[in-house]
């Protein structure tokens, strides 16, 4: 209608862009303050999406606000290119993933050209290139020299369906973070990371983040890695040598144990059950193990159990307590056992009611009997029926039988941790090979490094990849059997993959110097971008991505190869595009196609609209959002940029001045908000200057005026960070020859910002007969002069004699008549 469609000037403006190299980050000498702008980098599943779009544009905003303030600004993209769906379509379509995964890498960076992130381009990354995976390898080996990465047997998660091993940070309430399918446990030979050798600096570190990360997401971080305090106690069973210790948060309720359970599927279990309840307990312990990991941990549930035959000593008092085995005790937490404190813990008082073993209240808290209500008393009070320990409260009592243990051998302080090391290894093709070899008479050799990459095979497909329980990589004959670097014997590589959360946990140090081949990172390049400024991404990554990142980054400072110890100084969460106040689905067939939204409205609108549906974080309802708004908006910048470009240049001190308040005002605005990632309220800012610049020219001075001009080129500053394409044909229109993503940001006029004058009220005898407008610095004087002279004042006085005139310049004048 306003005769401008934001579609029609985006591919001018690209290919300009790009031949101008505008947002290539400035090299070792360029002597500007550096700035990292990361953006989360993308799977290739397909076309880009709605999410996707929401988060690039909110990533580009901070890079292209660093840029206008004259940074050198890195803002990197790449491709997180292994992984299983690139596998799965290539047996469905009996290809190679990689004809999957590079075809849908080529369409998401032909959308993105489209939809014009300010992507330095010449350092894109793909996790499945051999030059990006060999430095994965690399930093595995040095992981395996440091003790980090090792091979143990063990219980793990298996999907049944993608035929591989999870992480315990893969499952989901007991399914396929994935695919959903219902996670089984097998008994496998795994490769794992330490990362529980980190587990004390992942939590210290994060004081350093707090202000730059979402308190959730810091929330979420401690929660995972769940750091515990309390301790060890031994107690001795009857009839075997050695004791058997528990972990338990509370040893001021030692007095309280009144029996003892390990979990039935701890090898303790198996080792210290006597004899006659050994059918009872191998009969339970099979349910157990076709219970799945949802059920077990559920409290809902109804308790089981099984004595075990036993009975154990407390260390404290000499009691004789029963030991029973359950599936409410996990085999990997602590020490796979605890004593059940029944009036103070609830887990140990449904057990004990439901198998009628006794219930000792301990600890005074004045609420009723737990054996009465059936609710456990967890709380604080005052300790009873505890010998020594009678009278202290929690923490004394705590303090003193920690104290008193120590004394006699029997027990010391202890720290647990919920986290787990993290297993890295995959039974699936489409990943990053582990760079060792397995050698019957050597063992574990490492690939010398002069041999890495060990490169995927190229001649697998379909069917070669299917799942088989091992990875397919076992039975490329050709592959996998090699001789030992070591003794130049028959041996054979190790057949699986690292999981893809191992390529994402560096990809950003590589940005820095993503062509460099002597190691993975220039170190020189790495020190002088990092760490990253900010951080834009789904708040689905808030525990492992992060966690993962943050670990590799102590690796590397224990190196000796970074000098900081945290990757990401700030983090921006973006929320969720959601349609009709529901996820985006199939099922629900509300799915929104981010290709025709954009072919219907350009990418301009599409962008304004995400960015100013409301704070990042919040999600977007794509069904409320105005899409007509936003290209009315648009037409309305660029009217106004048409009008003023056939007036002359002048300079605008000339102009209206009240125009130029508002325009330098919002400069201000909009420069606090955009640092506040308050991207909504400074738009909506900028929609007013819009609306004062159309007020200039209709009913004002007129488009020739120099104040008229000043805000067009200002909201077309301001405008090209969110909507890049509009802003540079403005910016033409208006007769500025470079393009304006090199104009630089307006500087404010600090004079433009003082308030020119304030409101004075003048009061007679207390009441208010007057306001005049004064300049703030104005003399008690010349303010009473003033407030004198006013023809309201005088009328109210009706000739009666001052008594007193208080001044409180510039503010308030009181006049007092005689009476
Ligand atoms: C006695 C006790 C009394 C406990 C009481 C709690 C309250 P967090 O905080 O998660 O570390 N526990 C220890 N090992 C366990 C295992 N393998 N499986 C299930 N539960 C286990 O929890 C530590 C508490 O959880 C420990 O303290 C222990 O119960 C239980 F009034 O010991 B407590
Ligand atoms: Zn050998």
């Amino acid at each position: 209608a306003d005769g401008y469609d934001p579609r029609a000037v985006q591919d001018k403006w690209r290919d300009r862009w790009e031949r101008l190299a505008a947002h290539r980050a400035g090299g070792p000498d360029d002597p500007r303050e550096r700035r990292y702008a990361l953006d989360m980098f993308p799977y290739p599943s397909g076309d880009l999406h709605m999410g996707h779009a929401e988060a690039f544009a909110i990533g580009d905003v901070s890079a292209r606000y660093w840029a206008q303030r004259g940074y050198n600004v890195l803002h990197p993209i790449g491709w997180d290119s292994f992984g299983l769906p690139a596998e799965n379509a290539a047996i469905k379509r009996d290809s190679h993933p990689a004809e999957w995964t590079y075809a849908n890498i080529e369409t998401q960076a032909e959308s993105f050209r489209r939809f014009a992130p300010s992507f330095d381009w010449t350092r894109r990354l793909h996790t499945s290139d051999p030059e990006y995976y060999r430095w994965t390898q690399w930093l595995f080996l040095r992981f395996y020299e440091r003790g980090l990465a090792y091979r143990k047997g063990g219980q793990v998660n298996w999907c049944p369906n993608d035929q591989t091993v999870l992480a315990n940070e893969q499952v989901v309430g007991g399914h396929c973070e994935r695919c959903g399918a219902l996670v089984e446990r097998r008994v496998l030979t795994q490769w794992y990371f330490k990362i529980t050798d980190y587990a004390d600096r992942l939590l210290d570190d994060m004081d350093q983040l707090e202000g730059g990360w979402p308190e959730r997401v810091l929330l979420m971080q401690r929660n995972w890695i769940g750091r515990s305090t309390g301790a060890d106690v031994d107690f001795v069973i009857e009839g075997r040598a050695e004791p058997v210790t528990v972990y338990t948060t509370r040893p001021d309720t030692l007095h309280g144990a009144t029996f003892m359970v390990v979990a039935a599927d701890a090898p303790l279990a198996e080792e210290v059950v006597a004899p006659e309840q050994r059918a009872a307990f191998e009969a339970y312990r099979e349910e157990v193990s076709r219970e799945s990991e949802i059920e077990r941990l559920s409290t809902e549930r109804e308790k089981t159990g099984v004595f075990l035959g036993r009975y154990a000593v407390n260390p404290v008092n000499g009691e004789r307590i029963p030991v029973w085995a359950s599936d409410y005790v996990l085999a990997e937490y602590g020490h796979g056992a605890i004593m059940a404190v029944p009036a103070h813990d609830q887990r140990d008082l449904d057990f004990a009611l439901k198998f009628g073993l006794p219930v000792r209240v301990v600890v005074e808290t004045g609420a009723p009997d737990p054996a009465a209500t059936g609710v456990a008393t967890p709380g604080e009070g005052t300790l009873v029926n505890s010998g020594p320990v009678d009278g202290l409260g929690k923490a004394d009592a705590i303090a003193r039988t920690i104290e008193l243990l120590a004394e006699r051998g029997t027990g010391r302080a202890a720290v647990n941790f919920r986290l787990r090391d993290w297993l890295v290894s995959r039974q699936r093709f489409w990943g990053c090979p582990i760079p060792i070899v397995h050698c019957p008479s050597c063992g574990e050799v490492p690939v010398p490094e002069d041999e890495l990459p060990v490169r995927l095979p190229d001649d697998l497909r379909g069917s070669d990849l299917a799942p088989k329980g091992t990875s397919p990589l076992a039975a490329a004959e050709q592959w996998v059997n090699v001789d030992c670097p070591k003794c130049g014997g028959a041996a054979k590589r190790d057949s699986d993959t690292m999981d893809t959360f191992v390529d994402s946990s560096w990809y950003y140090f590589r940005y820095c110097s993503p062509d460099y081949t002597d190691g993975p990172f220039d170190v020189e390049e790495v020190r002088r971008w990092m760490p990253v400024d900010r951080y834009t991404g789904g708040v689905e990554h808030a525990i492992l991505h992060l966690l993962y990142s943050r670990f590799f980054t102590k690796v590397l400072y224990d190196m000796g190869l970074v000098d900081f110890t945290e990757p990401f100084k700030q983090l921006l969460n973006q929320g969720q595009v959601i349609n009709g106040g529901k996820a985006m689905s199939k099922t629900l067939g509300n799915g929104v196609n981010l290709g025709e939204q954009i072919a219907d409205h350009g990418v301009d609108v599409v962008r304004l609209a995400m960015l100013f549906a409301g704070p990042p974080e919040d999600d977007i309802d794509w069904a409320d959002v105005s899409l007509q708004g936003m290209t009315k908006f648009l037409a309305r910048v660029h009217r106004v940029a048409s009008e003023v470009a056939s007036a002359p240049g002048a300079d605008p001190a000339a102009g209206a001045r009240a125009l130029r308040r508002v325009t330098h005002r919002t400069i201000e605005e909009v420069t606090g908000l955009v640092e506040a990632t308050r991207f909504n309220v400074a738009i909506a800012r900028l929609m007013e200057l819009v609306s004062a610049a159309r007020r200039a020219i209709d009913s004002g001075p007129g488009a020739a005026d120099p104040a008229v001009r000043e805000a067009a080129e200002t909201v077309t500053v301001l405008l090209s960070l969110f909507a890049p394409y509009t802003a540079e044909e403005a910016w033409e229109r208006l007769g500025r020859t470079a393009p304006v993503v090199t104009a630089g940001w307006p500087a404010v006029d600090p004079a433009l910002l003082v308030q020119e004058s304030v409101t004075c009220v003048v009061q007679v005898a207390g009441k208010v007969r007057d306001r005049l407008e004064v300049a703030p610095g104005i003399d008690a004087g010349e303010l009473e002069a003033l407030a004198l002279a006013s023809e309201r004042v005088v009328e109210a006085l009706g000739g009666a004699e001052i008594a007193k005139v208080i001044v409180r310049a510039p503010k308030i004048v009181n006049i007092v008549p005689r009476r």
